[in-house]
Parts: C-alpha cells; structure tokens; sequence
C-alpha cells in the first residue's frame, strides 16, 4: 500500500532542486541481485534525484514489481484482532486489507513539518516545502524567493535557486556544518568497483555507518599529532569529499575537545569562503560537529557572495508570514514565492499518524507516550506480527538506508519463513527485552557526542515530542545482535503457536 502515485519514496517526494543523495550512488543501490547492480550506470559519485528515481521505477519494472503495489493508497488505520490473529489496514480511499503480517516501510522522513508561522495563511505568494515538491517543477525565474531553514535540504537547494531567482532571502535560525560534496561524473571507478561489487557490499557491512569502506577508518586520536600534522589530516579527509571528514580521527564523535577541534577547522573553510566577514561569522554554527546530522552541499557557502543572497539572521526575531512576504525583527522582506526547508517529524511521525491498535485495542500512540520503544527497533510490545522497516532503535538515518533497509527486509522475511515453517502464528517482542533494547539504545548513543545538541535524531525539532535519542548508531554491532537472536530461537520475542 503506497501513498504516492508512484514508487519511489524519499525521491518521489523530495524533488525540490538541487536534491541529491549524499550516499555514495555505487553504495546507495540494492545489493540483493548481482544482475542489477551490474546492469545499472551511476552518473555521479552522488547521484540526483531524478536518477534515483529512474532507479527505484527500473528495480520495480525489473522485478515486476507494480503488480503487487496499490498506489494512492493512505493507511489510516491498523487494528491486530486476537482472536483471529489478523490485522485489518484501512486505506483512505474506504477500502480495508486483512493480513497475518504488517510491515511498517513507511520511512523515518517521510511526514513533513511545516511550523504553524504566524499569518501563515495571509501570505498571497506560492509556498512550497521541499519534502512536497510539485511534480511539475517550479520557475523561480525573475523571483523574489525566501528560504526558511538552513538543514541538508535547504543546503542543497539554495545554490540552485539562487542561480534561477532574481533575489534570494534565506532565513537561518541555526548555522549548520556543511561539507563539500566534490561530486563528479563516475570515471574508471564504477567498473573498478563493480569488478569487486560483493566484495565492497561486504566490507561496507562492517563499517560504522555501513558505507564508505574505500575511504578506510581512522586512525589517530586528535591529540596524537602535531598542531600542523593534524590540520594535513584534516585536509586529507576535506579534500575526499562528502561526509568522511568526520572520520579523521578516533574521538571526534566521543571526545568534545576532539570535536571542537575539528568544528574550528570548518569554521575556517567559512571563513576563507564567504567574503563578508558578518555573513561568514552568521554562517559559523557553534554546536558539536556531527551532532545534527552533518550536511553535504556544492557551493552552499559561496551563493552568500552573490550579491542578490542576502542571509538573515532569525535566531532571535521569530518569523512571520504577512500578505507580501515575511516579517521578523521589524523589517518586511518582500517576497514572491516562499520554501519551508522546516524538516520532518522524524522517525516516529508517519507511524503515529496511522491509528495502529495492538492487544486489548491499545494504540500505538500510548505504547509510545513516553517516546518510542521497541525491540531492535524491528517490533513494540503488544503489536503482535507488526514490523518496523529502519524503526526507532535501529541505525537507520545514521547509516545508509538503502543497506540498512535490505538487512531488515532480510531479517523479517527469515522471520516469516520460520514462523511459517514452525506453525508459529504470532511473534511479539517481550516486555522485558523491549526496556533492556531502549537503555542500550541510549547507552551507546550516551558514550557518544550524539546527545549534546537539540536535533531531529532526538525529536528535539517538534514541539511537544518526547525527547529519547531515536536511531542506534554502530551498524555491524547491531546486524550482529539482529543474527544472534534469530539464531537463539527469537530471542526476546514470545513465539505462539497456531
Ligand atoms: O530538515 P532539518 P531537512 N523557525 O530538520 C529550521 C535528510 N536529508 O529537510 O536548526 C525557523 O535538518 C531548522 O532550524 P533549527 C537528512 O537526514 C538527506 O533539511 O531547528 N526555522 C533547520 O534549519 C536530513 O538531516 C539528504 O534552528 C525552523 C531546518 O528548518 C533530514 O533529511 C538531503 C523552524 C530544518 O532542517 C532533514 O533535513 C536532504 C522554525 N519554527 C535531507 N523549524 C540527502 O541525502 C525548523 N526550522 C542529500
């Protein structure tokens, strides 16, 4: 069941200028069919949008998979009958689905936020928001254009739209890290890697994020080398491109002195980038490296040189809508079209927004008053034969999605197989495994930096949501974990027969 009109997901959705994947497209592609993934030809290191998109409607068509796809079709509601052992999902269009299993692969930025700014309706000009973008495209040619936001999104977009608007005002309440992308056209590499494709899949499994095993590990900490040999390691990983940089030594996600260290030398490419010494001290976040998660950008910094950019600082002077534009700090910016760059509800949003009711009818939403809880982050307690594709608890967003989401689709179908197998009619995790899985959850995530800054990785973005550090960083600990308990009999979960 899809709510879009096509597949595609995330780059269905997403198709504001300037998107592009910040995974690597050699990585950030199915492994499970050795014929795809030699077939298909990347264009760049970092692919855009609409390559990925042409990607996600060729597996389909390969795989016929559109067969099996009801699109337009919005879940409302999901509802786990005891006595049968069936769910029931009821679809927007009035139409209900019974099923012994549920896979919830409803991604964890897939429901958008767009704060309720005050006079939000008045404002006369087009609004978009860049997890909705038409279909169609949009002219901003001759524009007065504003952007709310500064996160990955509004990062990618504003070198695009300030090369088409005729004045562009972007709104930043918090500078963000970004690093360079240095994307290209694939050269020799896409054969060199495919020549070795298994292999590569294998070795990224073993990586922290589940990418980027080309690029090696670090192997300093930052206090092992000299003032000068440190900055030449931090220009070695700068000048690889793309997120790496924040692997150049052992303790920038554990250590805040390490990571200060390493914010400075970011601060300092600002700094020599943007020519305005005021914009480029308003451009300078002063939060944990790597703690929001890092941004990837072509030439975000330099589009604050051209002189129709103007940067406005709204840190202080909250935002508001009026019929012409947006007004904050007593000043009127005159606008044409304004882009809410405001993020998601990640994670746990489109889930709560489905009336999901377990045993005795309890809903999702007061399983996870209190924030979400789950067993590796694949099932909740009292939600029998219900699964979580990347859910609340697993590395999900911190790692690359297109692995992590194959290695739970791995481990669920294994799953059903076995219960099949076995005559097993339900599977549920336990209570107990569920509150150990939520403290380990937050273990790990509280011997890193990860915790120290207001992100959307803690829900921290949406007013009134529980703040509980939401994905598990550390993808081979966690696949491993995963393996053993399938291998120990689904460990932690309670088995019922038929
Ligand atoms: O959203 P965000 P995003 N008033 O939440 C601001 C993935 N992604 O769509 O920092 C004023 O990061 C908010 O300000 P602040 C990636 O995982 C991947 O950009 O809260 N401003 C922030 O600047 C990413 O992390 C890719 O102070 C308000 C911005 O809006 C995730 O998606 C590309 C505000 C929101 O930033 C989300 O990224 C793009 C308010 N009331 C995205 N509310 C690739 O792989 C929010 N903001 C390429």
């Amino acid at each position: 069941l899809e709510r879009g009109s096509d597949v595609g997901g995330t780059w269905y959705w997403n198709r504001y200028p300037g998107a592009r994947c910040d995974v690597e497209s050699m990585e950030y592609s199915y492994s499970f069919a050795d014929d795809l993934q030699q077939e298909w030809t990347w264009s760049d290191r970092y692919a855009p949008q609409p390559e990925i998109l042409r990607y996600a409607n060729h597996v389909a068509d390969r795989f016929d998979l559109r067969r099996d796809i009801r699109f337009g079709a919005s879940v409302t509601s999901a509802a786990f009958d005891e006595a049968s052992s069936r769910w029931t999902v009821a679809t927007d269009d009035g139409r209900t689905v019974t099923a012994r299993f549920v896979v919830m692969a409803t991604g964890c930025l897939s429901t958008t936020n767009t704060p309720s700014f005050p006079g939000m309706d008045t404002f006369t000009g087009a609004k978009y928001h860049t997890g909705r973008w038409p279909h169609e495209g949009v002219d901003f040619a001759g524009q007065r254009v504003g952007v709310i936001g500064t996160g990955s999104s509004a990062i990618q977009a504003i070198p695009v739209i300030a090369q088409q608007a005729a004045h562009l005002t972007v709104f930043q309440r918090t500078a963000q890290y970004s690093l360079p992308a240095h994307n290209r056209p694939l050269g020799p590499e896409q054969d060199e890697i495919k020549a070795d494709y298994t292999g590569l899949r294998e070795r990224n499994r073993k990586m922290t994020g589940g990418y980027g095993s080309r690029f090696g590990v670090p192997e300093h900490s930052v206090f092992d080398l000299s003032d000068d040999e440190r900055q030449a390691e931090f220009e070695r990983w700068w000048a690889i491109g793309g997120p790496y940089f924040l692997r150049a030594f052992t303790d920038v996600f554990l250590d805040q002195r390490a990571n200060d260290l390493a914010a400075e030398f970011v601060r300092g490419k600002i700094r020599a980038t943007v020519r305005d010494p005021a914009v480029a001290a308003l451009l300078s976040p002063t939060t944990t490296i790597g703690c929001k998660r890092i941004c990837i950008d072509t030439g975000y910094f330099e589009t604050y040189n051209l002189p129709h950019v103007r940067l406005v600082d709204i840190s202080r002077d909250p935002v508001e809508l009026t019929p012409t534009g947006v007004r904050t700090g007593g000043v009127d910016h005159q606008l044409d079209a304004v882009v809410f760059a405001t993020g998601f509800d990640a994670m746990t949003g489109t889930l709560l927004r489905v009336d999901i009711r377990g045993r005795g009818g309890r809903t999702l939403r007061e399983a996870w008053e209190a924030g979400p809880r789950t067993y590796l982050g694949l099932q909740v307690p009292g939600f029998p034969n219900l699964f979580t594709i990347t859910g609340p608890g697993s590395p999900s967003v911190l790692s690359n999605m297109i692995a992590s989401i194959e290695q739970h689709v791995d481990w669920i179908t294994a799953c059903i197989t076995h219960l099949r197998d076995s005559g097993v009619a339900t599977i549920e995790a336990a209570e107990e495994p569920a509150d150990e899985w939520v403290l380990h959850v937050n273990a790990v995530a509280d011997a890193t930096l990860y915790p120290t800054c207001n992100s959307w990785y803690l829900g921290a973005n949406i007013p009134g949501k529980p703040r509980v550090f939401m994905p598990l960083p550390g993808v081979p600990g966690y696949a491993r974990i995963c393996d053993d308990v399938a291998a120990d009999g689904y460990r932690g979960f309670v088995l019922t027969p038929a």
